[in-house]
Formats: structure tokens, sequence, C-alpha cells
């Protein structure tokens, strides 16, 4: 066993086609993603192995084991979704479609979201008098997206929820999602209440990071606790279908270093556009449905930690001042697996208050507001917010002028400046 293999026999059953299945890899012990800490926390931190596993009979990539949801998501949680400008346009852009494309001409519609977090999609609809409802069990966000007038109910999505939704508001027209499919581990559970609650015509509409995309730029820091999925076309097509839903388009986004959007309808309802048959061949082309492509994707992992580790050891022997650039979920994994210490990466730097004073968790390197960052430049910005990159290259002009130097390592480690 190489030092990325599982510590244990770590197996279990595919938490949509209850077939037998293993883990390929593990990324070792690992706290909760966006669990950051006080230094008195530290001796009660929880920590879980990371074990992704690949099913061969329904191709669904996913965790072998996810801590308990309300570790996760709860009155604390540290992601807003509105701290980037770019994805505030992204989901003004996607709920400005799904209003002209969508719901134009239907009378009074009702729209659904999932995860809805700080109202970042929804503040778009409820301006326009469209109804709405947000289902975000984290009550320190839904309470932004409350104060902003969004419709927003604090629980977590289920068959059941679903059948309350329908006795107050009726059935829906469209169910939306954005970066929280992924994160919930009953799968076919929230098919079964969408294919409760969707209108006879509605749709599904939702996006996540894209397994192709990890796989082919070898992003693994988007396995984390809460994404227990990482989707394809193929894995969605068969996990929604027990529940009559149909995946009937799919498109491709740059957002989250690449995700995909899946669109889904009732079976026989609307007809399945040429996209989904090309991306259905392209996966099979990159071999997604092939259990050897996750072995390759282990060896890649594990070269790209030993490349992160020289540079960033090579770097401190030379007495250079390496800070990270925004404390992301993804970077949990990054720090935990590779192993970098506060003797490596001083801080991170991050705009969200909530995070700004703690420690990072597992490798406990102190998080700091952004004004320190721009104080004393460090002499390289380790950019664990890579899928923001242009974004942060656009506004960090000084700091490259300053001889400031990114390092990177999606999809490979090395400097930019
Ligand atoms: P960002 C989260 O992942 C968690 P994360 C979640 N599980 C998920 O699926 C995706 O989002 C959608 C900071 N920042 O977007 C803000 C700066 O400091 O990559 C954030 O803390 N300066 C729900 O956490 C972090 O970086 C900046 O200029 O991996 C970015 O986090 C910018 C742009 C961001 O998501
Ligand atoms: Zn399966």
């Amino acid at each position: 066993m190489t030092k990325s293999g599982p510590q244990h026999d770590l197996s279990g059953r595919c938490r949509v086609c209850n077939a037998q299945i293993s883990a390929f890899m593990s990324f070792g012990r690992m706290p909760i993603a966006n669990g950051f800490l006080n230094e008195e926390e530290i001796a009660n931190e929880y920590f879980f192995e990371l074990a992704p596993a690949f099913c061969e009979q329904c191709s669904m990539f996913q965790l072998i084991t996810q801590p308990q949801p309300e570790k996760m998501f709860h009155g604390q949680y540290a992601f807003y979704s509105s701290s980037s400008r770019y994805m505030q346009m992204h989901f003004e852009a996607f709920a400005n479609k799904v209003i002209t494309e969508i719901l134009a001409g239907g009378s009074d519609p009702f729209v659904v979201e999932l995860g809805s977090n700080d109202g970042i999609m929804l503040r778009h609809f409820h301006p326009r008098g469209i109804r709405h409802l947000g289902v975000e069990p984290s009550v320190n966000v839904a309470e932004v997206a409350r104060s902003r007038g969004i419709q927003t109910t604090s629980a977590f999505f289920n068959r059941k929820l679903t059948e309350e939704i329908v006795g107050e508001y009726g059935r829906a027209d469209v169910i939306l999602a954005a970066n929280v499919m992924c994160h919930i581990p009953d799968l076919p559970g929230v098919a079964a209440g969408a294919q409760h609650l969707l209108a006879s015509n509605g749709i599904l509409i939702f996006e996540e990071p894209y397994l192709g995309d990890m796989i082919g730029k070898t992003s693994y820091d988007q396995i984390y606790d809460e994404h227990v999925f990482i989707f394809s076309a193929t894995s969605i097509a068969r996990a929604f279908a027990p529940y009559d839903l149909e995946l009937v388009d799919v498109a491709p986004q740059i957002t989250h270093g690449g995700s995909m959007r899946y669109t889904l309808a009732r079976k026989g309802s609307r007809q399945a556009t040429a996209r989904v048959a090309k991306q259905l061949a392209q996966e099979r082309a990159q071999g997604l449905d092939d259990a050897k492509t996750y072995l390759g994707f282990r060896q890649n992992c594990e070269n790209s930690r030993a490349r992160l580790m020289q540079m960033l050891n090579d770097l401190n022997e030379q007495g250079k001042r390496v800070v990270g650039y925004g404390a992301t979920s993804k970077s949990t994994t990054v720090t935990n697996y590779c192993g970098i210490t506060p003797q490596l990466v001083e801080f991170i730097s991050d705009t969200t208050p909530i995070k700004q004073g703690k420690l990072s968790p597992g490798a406990h390197i102190p998080v700091r507001p952004y004004g320190e960052f721009i104080r004393a430049y460090p002499d390289y910005a380790l950019l664990f917010a890579w899928n923001h990159a242009a974004e942060i290259r656009e506004k960090e002009q000084a700091f490259v002028a300053a001889g400031g130097q990114w390092i990177v390592y999606v999809p490979d480690v090395r400097v930019i400046s």
C-alpha cells in the first residue's frame, strides 16, 4: 500500500445504488473543512478519514464516510456565497436566464432553491414579485437572505419537507440548486423530493463541481467533507432515472474551477438536447466510468503533493515569506493532506469576518484579515482560492508590481507572477 492508500479497509454501500464500494485512496485524517477554530477548541477538534470511492455500478464518485450534516451546516457556517464579485454576477446571469427562458409567460410561477445561502440567487427573483422559497439549514447565512426580504426556511431538503412545501405553496415550476446537491448524502431522498415537488412541466436545474474537470486538472481539493459526491452527467442521469426524472440538458460552467449545470425534467415532458448525448460520450472517452481512471488520479494527487511540499520547503529554507490567499474549504484538504504547517505558510488572508482571527482546520494556520496581506506583502502568495484567480489577479496587481509571486497547484504546481 502506498502512502495514500486507505489506512484500513474502507468500504461500504453506494449511497445511490447500494452496490458494494471501496475507497481507491485516502487523504488521511481530516477535520471539518469550514471548521475554523480558536486555540482552546483544538483539544476537541473533530476528525474523520477522507476517503473517496467510485461506484463501478452507477459511476457515482463519493465519500465512504461523511460527518453528520449538523457538524457542517449550522448557525456558524463560515461560507457566505456573496464573498466573490464574480459569483454575484454569475448568479445574476443564472437567475435572469431562468426568468426569461423558463418562467416567461407562466402565470404566478413558484421557484424553490436548495441551499440558498445568503440569497445570492433568489435576490433576483424577489424584486420581480416571483414567488420563491429558499431552503437553507445554516441559520446565520439564511438570516442574511431573510434580511434582504427573501423567503427562507431553515431546514434540510428531503421528501418530507417537500410535502410541507407543496401543502403550503403548491408545486414548483423550477427547483434550483448551486453547489449544494453534491453536499446532500441522501441523493435518492432529494430525487424523490424533487419528483414530488415539481409541477408536471417543471424543471430541476443545478450546477456543481464537475468530475471531468477534477480528474483532468487533479483538483483534488474539491474533495472534502461537504462534497459527499462529485457528479458527472453519467452519474446524474442514472441517479435520477428511478424517480422518472430525465437529464435533458447540460452546460459546462467555469465557476469553482469547472462545474456542470444539469437540467432535468419529468420523463417524456421535454426533448433532451444533443449536448446530453455528446457529454455522455465525452465522459466515456475520458474514462470517467472506468475504475482505472481513479488509480491514475490517485497517482496524480501524490505527485501534486510531493511537488508542492518540495516548493514550500525550498522557499522556507531560502527564508522567503509565504502567505495563503483565501481560507477556502478546499484549502483544508490541501493543508492537511500535504502537511502544510504555519512554519511554511505564515497565515491565510481572507475577507470573511467569521474566519478571521481563527485557525485553519487541522493545520492551525492563522487566518487574518485581508488588510494584513496588503500591509506587508509576502514574497509568495499560495493561491488557495485558485478558482477565483481571474478576479483576484486583477485585484492584486500591486502585489505583483511589488515583486510578489503566486504559487498555484491546479492544474500543476508552479509559480506565476
Ligand atoms: P471559495 C465553498 O467552497 C463551500 P470554498 C461550499 N461547500 C462549496 O461547494 C463552494 O463554496 C460553492 C475568500 N476570498 O469561493 C472568501 C478572499 O479572501 O473558493 C472565501 O473565504 N478574497 C459551499 O470555500 C474564499 O476566499 C477574494 O478576493 O472552497 C473563497 O472560497 C475572494 C474572491 C475570496 O469556496
Ligand atoms: Zn452506485
